[in-house]
């Protein structure tokens, strides 16, 4: 039986040196590049190097090592067809049968934070894939090996047979094939979404999207369903994923997105704030003076529902603050830091999830603000994408419609219940008072439905909405919407209008003594 002659040439060496010393067992000649050549023969193996066998030295970096006809036709050539042998014997082209490749590690060095543009061209591996894709589309006669993990099949096959078998041939084709579809994907996404200066491209002509694995979580949304987290190549600074576990259980798929929606929401507020979620919903939003009067305002929203909550602060959690969260079931806690203090206390609770995500230093845009330019949304075998709901009103885009004027105080709390709206599920009606919600209804097909609940939860929790200000995500329709917050004692209310029946529920918030400002844009959150 002729020789055969193996090509090995990877970057990631892992369990090469074995594979190589399995091969020469088996008396295949072995042909290398640079690295991995001296690797085998510092190993002691008997390896030629590239160079040496296309007599063509490697150049300009490495760039060109074995981009060569001797190379090419070596693993392009049929067997099978007289006159490809007959062309390679004229040239003094050896076949080449087996082929080991891994490419440059692009994936692994875009990966990495602080990857310039250089360092990721330098990554792109072209001889690599070109090999790999003649070894691949001759597989008749080549066997080539993209992953570790098929040394052993084709080892064993070769000590047994003598050769590979056709199917494993094939199937060693197929995986080549699949690996460099993964590898050009994963270098058009990272281009795609940079500019030739090497900065982000938030909006780029092609909508590619590129994630990178963070972990295999326990389960999805229910336990029969099986999930893993992946973050952007290039995740918002101080947005959820860019954060550390500082202790605490695995986080699970639900305790992930509500620490999200958590985290969003708290990130809103310039002031120290507190935001407690169940659900993907906020069962409790406040701000205060510090951390901990945050969390107690917040907590007092809806104490049944806090329970086995998820919470976030937008400020450093101290002592006082983590005293008091402690003595309440908690899933996940985030905030910016934990004093040493705070830790202490939270060490013993070795259940609770403590996360540290650093705030967005800020900026203009949303990307800088901490927040993805884009959402979406999967719907069947689609996909909506939408530029993601990152309209913050001013103060001076309200527009009082009412007779009554709302005071200072009432803007504050207006301005309040608006930003916690946008982060309740529609319909969301969000009472509040003094800097704290005091009632929030969520998800209800009726906007009536989300008035009622808000005030039933709040006289579970014992809170008078007497005086209130509100929020509705959405116009009212009719004026029995006002009528109902009316009816709970709410005084003033803030909600987009626009509805075709606005003059009617603006002559009801008169009747009812009630000062309405409308902001022109609503937040439908589903
Ligand atoms: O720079 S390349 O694109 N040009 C080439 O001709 C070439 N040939 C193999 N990269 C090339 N390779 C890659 O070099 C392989 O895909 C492998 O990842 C790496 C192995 O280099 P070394 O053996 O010198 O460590």
């Amino acid at each position: 039986m002729t020789q055969l002659t193996a090509l090995i040439s990877v970057s990631d060496k892992t369990g090469i040196v074995e594979f190589a010393q399995a091969l020469h067992a088996l008396k295949v000649r072995l042909l290398s590049t640079g690295g991995t050549a001296k690797l085998l023969a510092d190993a002691g193996l008997p390896v030629t190097e590239v160079a040496e066998h296309t007599g063509f030295p490697e150049m300009l970096d490495g760039r060109v090592k074995t981009l060569h006809p001797k190379i090419h036709g070596g693993l392009l050539a049929r067997r099978d067809l007289p006159e490809h042998v007959a062309a390679i014997d004229k040239h003094g082209i050896d076949t080449i049968d087996i082929l080991a490749v891994n490419l440059y590690p692009f994936e692994a060095t875009v990966a990495k934070p602080g990857c310039t543009l250089e360092d990721a061209i330098e990554n792109i591996d072209i001889g690599g894939p070109a090999m790999v894709r003649s070894a691949a589309k001759n597989w008749k006669d080549v066997t080539v090996l993209t992953d570790a993990s098929q040394y052993a099949q084709v080892l064993e096959e070769l000590k047994t047979a003598g050769k590979t078998s056709d199917k494993t041939r094939f199937a060693c084709s197929v995986a080549a094939f699949n690996r460099i579809a993964q590898y050009d994907a994963a270098i058009s996404n990272y281009l795609s979404a940079i500019n030739e200066d090497g900065t982000h491209n938030a909006f780029p002509a092609q909508m590619n999207s590129s994630f990178v694995k963070v972990q295999d979580l326990r389960y999805g949304e229910n336990s029969h369903q099986s999930a893993a987290l992946y973050r952007d190549l290039f995740p918002a600074p101080g947005s959820l994923v860019t954060g550390k576990q500082l202790q605490g259980k695995e986080l699970s798929y639900n305790n992930i997105a509500d620490a999200d929606a958590a985290w969003e929401c708290v990130k809103s507020f310039d002031v120290p704030a507190c935001v407690i979620v169940k659900h993907a919903n906020p069962c409790g939003v406040a701000v205060g003076v510090d951390a901990a009067e945050s969390y107690a305002k917040a907590f007092k929203t809806d104490p049944t529902s806090a329970f086995g909550g998820i919470i976030a602060f937008n400020r450093v959690v101290d002592k006082a603050a983590a005293e008091l969260v402690v003595k309440q079931f908690v899933e996940v806690l985030m905030a910016p830091g934990f004093t040493a203090e705070a830790l202490a206390i939270f060490a013993p609770k070795v259940n609770v999830r403590l996360m540290q995500i650093d705030l967005p230093a800020g900026g203009t845009t949303p990307w800088q603000q901490g927040r993805n330019a884009q959402d979406s949304k999967r719907v069947g075998s689609g996909i909506l994408i939408q530029s993601a709901d990152n309209h913050f009103l001013k103060r001076e885009d309200l527009k009082i419609v009412t007779k009554l004027q709302p005071t200072a105080q009432q803007l504050d709390d207006l301005m309040f219940a608006w930003t916690v709206a946008q982060y309740v599920k529609s319909n969301a009606i969000v009472f509040c008072a003094n800097g704290m919600t005091m009632g929030v209804g969520a998800g209800q097909m009726s906007r009536l439905d989300s008035a009622r609940i808000a005030s039933i939860k709040a006289e579970h929790a014992s809170l008078s909405l007497k005086g209130t200000a509100v929020a509705s995500d959405a116009f009212f329709p009719f004026r029995d919407g006002l009528d109902v917050l009316a009816d709970a004692g709410a005084t003033s209310v803030i909600q987009p209008g626009g509805s075709m029946r606005d003059d009617e529920v603006i002559k009801a918030a008169d009747e009812r003594g009630i000062a309405m400002v409308l902001t022109g844009v609503r937040h439908f959150r589903h």
